[in-house]
């Protein structure tokens, strides 16, 4: 055999060998399925996109990053039980779903206890979130990466009329997520609560087989309901927040340098909602004005009184931890 025949015989070999080796080296990209009802425009569907730009740049080729909007994975409400059947890698989950299975959460559903932004900003980011979302982690399967403010929730009525206190509700047939926990925060101000999914509420208000829904005006805009509405009525009810939180068998399976990128990606996705957010909350009543809708402000001090008495007296109050309510209202 000359040199340059051995020379290429040894290549071909060479290539065969890492052609069939090959397969044991390529990478397997750690798939992270996200299933959420947000609406592709609202800041909370369009941060998802932010959470995978920020991964494709630090981890490239790590993960398969697969965004699923509109609930068209995962029916609202059901992603918590999808992760712990590792059928679903991550969502932003609410405090509603995790009192569920984690009763002590349902003191983040009641209205008015949480003031502002800022104050729920300050409340997640302190010990009462610390021990809170570890007590969620622990009992669900799943680890709570980050809050996010959704926003803060109004009522928006399909006919006008004059709401000043809770009374005038009586009787008005108000969209909820389908939780008792949702329900009653529904019934707390005042309405006759009906279960109904996101994905539904625009058709419902058309066709008028609820009377309202309540929601942060953002996410009004985005899902278009200023269409097939009147009035929003500035209750200011809840300062709501959502929590984007990755199934345990992903994250225990992960270095922590893997950790360390998931989570930068998810603080990422929470900033850019966070912001764009509270932006659009400081100027948004002049859309809805703009639209032809009467956006109005109650007694809010009645609302409060009223849904406040409500909570304290329920069942749900007894499950919070002893000293929380007292530890949230002291966090300045
Ligand atoms: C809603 O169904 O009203 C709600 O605002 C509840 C939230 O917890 C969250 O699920 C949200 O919908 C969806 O992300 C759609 O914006």
């Amino acid at each position: 055999m000359t040199l340059s025949l051995l020379r290429r015989s040894l290549i071909a070999a060479a290539t065969v060998a890492a052609t069939i080796a090959a397969p044991a080296f390529a990478q397997t990209k750690i798939p992270l399925r996200i299933s959420t009802p947000a609406v592709p425009d609202d800041w909370h569907g369009k941060m998802w996109t932010v959470f995978k730009e920020s991964l494709d740049k630090s981890a490239p080729g790590e993960f398969d990053v697969q965004i699923n909007l509109n609930a068209s994975l995962f029916k609202q409400g059901t992603e918590p039980a999808a992760m712990a059947r590792g059928n679903l890698e991550l969502s932003s989950i609410s405090a509603f779903d995790i009192a569920k299975i984690v009763p002590e959460f349902s003191i983040f559903t009641a209205g008015y206890i949480v003031r502002d932004p800022q104050h729920q900003q300050k409340v997640f980011a302190g010990p009462v979130g610390k021990e809170m979302f570890k007590l969620a982690s622990e009992k669900m399967e799943v680890t709570i990466l980050t809050p996010i403010y959704l926003g803060t929730r109004q009522v928006n009525l399909r006919e006008a009329r004059n709401v000043k206190t809770p009374a005038d509700l009586k009787g008005v047939k108000l969209r909820m997520p389908g939780s008792k926990e949702w329900l009653f925060l529904g019934e707390a101000l005042g309405a006759t609560a009906t279960p109904l999914a996101f994905g539904e509420v625009y058709l419902g208000l058309k066709t008028g087989t609820i009377d309202g829904q309540d929601n942060p005006l953002p996410s009004v805009r985005a899902a278009k309901f200023y269409e097939v509405t009147k009035q929003i009525v500035m209750t200011n009810h809840l300062v709501d927040g959502i929590f984007i939180a990755i199934a345990d068998k992903t994250w225990k399976a992960m270095s922590p340098a893997q950790q360390a990128k998931v989570k930068a990606a998810a603080d990422a996705a929470a900033a850019f909602n966070n912001d764009n957010r509270l932006k659009e909350e400081a100027q948004i009543v002049d859309f809805f004005k703009q639209q032809g809708l009467t956006v109005t402000t109650p007694d809010v001090e009645a609302f409060r009184k009223s849904v406040q008495a409500a909570y304290a007296t329920s069942d749900m109050a007894k499950t919070w931890p002893a000293g929380m309510l007292d530890r949230i209202n002291n966090t300045k």
